[in-house]
């Protein structure tokens, strides 16, 4: 709960909280729309999601003849809970080896969510290996390395420039012959026109399969919490190359538009199983509705 509020801290002061302000005491006026609708929109929900949102809320006020500001203020966060589930949870149990396969945009987090998810999965009592499936710069596996050796979890990776396919297939074959029960796999996130990662997503996955048939079990999108809206349309690009299962939204804690989560429900319809609130290896917390809700709207 904690760090769900200080992690949301800069949304919540920028948007979230003030609506109570602005509704003070007073009755439900038109000016009391506009002024939600400024603050979902400023808080990233874009435009749809808004929409959405405010017709909800109108109904319920229709509906259940609700007059007072008060009143509208727990109906907003009925409305926001509303468009939310909790995830399922990830499907990489009851078979020998599953196959958690990360995809997102260079920089949107990756890597560091991949090395907190491993810490996670180990604690629980996983026995994790990660493939190092960015073979494009050498930083990037040294990175994923390093992390590997904080969270004491194996890593498996190529040289720099050598085929991802390759290392995923090598890091597929040893999981299953050193007896690992889940393989994450870090993939590069270039988007350029002259690279095609549709096509090196789909060798990854295939080459995967010669070991384990009906792998991937999971694939997770991670998105940038502070692009907002810009993560969402990246993410529909992603879903036109593989199969997500579902997202992991990262650095929530250095925004305020934390409204996109929303719209990452609304627009997409996939689960949130994950977001990262910090940069340390604890920072990546389970995704909890309604306690997403209460640390956007509570100081205390
Ligand atoms: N504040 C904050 N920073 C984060 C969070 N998650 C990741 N970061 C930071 O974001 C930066 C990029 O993270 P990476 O994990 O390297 O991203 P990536 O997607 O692997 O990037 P590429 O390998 O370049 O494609 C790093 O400086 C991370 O520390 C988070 O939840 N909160
Ligand atoms: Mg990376």
């Amino acid at each position: 709960m904690s760090i769900f509020r200080s992690g949301l801290a800069k949304t919540r002061q920028s948007f979230f909280g003030r609506i109570s302000q602005i509704l003070g005491n007073t009755e439900i006026d038109d000016e009391i729309w506009d002024d939600i609708e400024a603050i979902l929109l400023q808080a990233d929900l874009g435009v749809e999601t808004t929409q959405r949102v405010i017709d909800d809320l109108k109904n319920r006020v229709r509906k259940q003849g609700l007059t007072s500001a008060e009143q509208l203020n727990t109906a907003l966060r009925e409305s926001l809970q509303d468009l939310m589930q909790r995830p399922p949870v990830l499907n990489i149990s009851g078979r020998p080896l599953s196959v958690i396969l990360v995809v997102g945009v260079n920089g949107s987090g990756k890597t560091t969510s991949i090395a907190k998810l491993a810490h996670r999965l180990k604690l629980a009592g996983r026995n994790v290996l990660i493939a190092a499936g960015d073979t494009f710069r050498a930083a990037a596996i040294e990175q994923l390395q390093t992390w590997g050796e904080r969270v004491d979890v194996p890593v498996i990776a190529g040289q720099p420039g050598s085929d991802p396919a390759a290392v995923v297939y090598d890091a597929t074959e040893a999981a299953k012959a050193r007896g690992h029960d889940v393989l994450i796999i870090d993939t590069a996130g270039r988007l350029h026109t002259n690279y095609n990662l549709m096509e090196e997503l789909a060798k990854i996955k295939k080459v995967s399969q010669k070991i384990v048939p009906d792998a991937p079990h999971e694939v997770l999108l991670v998105l940038d919490g502070t692009t907002g809206q810009n993560a969402l349309q990246q993410a529909q690009k992603f879903r036109e190359m593989v199969d997500v299962t579902g997202v992991i939204v990262t650095k929530l804690d250095s925004t305020a538009k934390g409204g996109m989560v929303f719209a990452v429900f609304n627009d997409l319809n996939l689960p949130i199983h994950y977001i990262g609130l910090g940069e340390g290896v604890n920072d990546l917390v389970d995704f909890q509705p309604e306690i997403f809700i209460k640390s956007l709207f509570e100081e205390n």
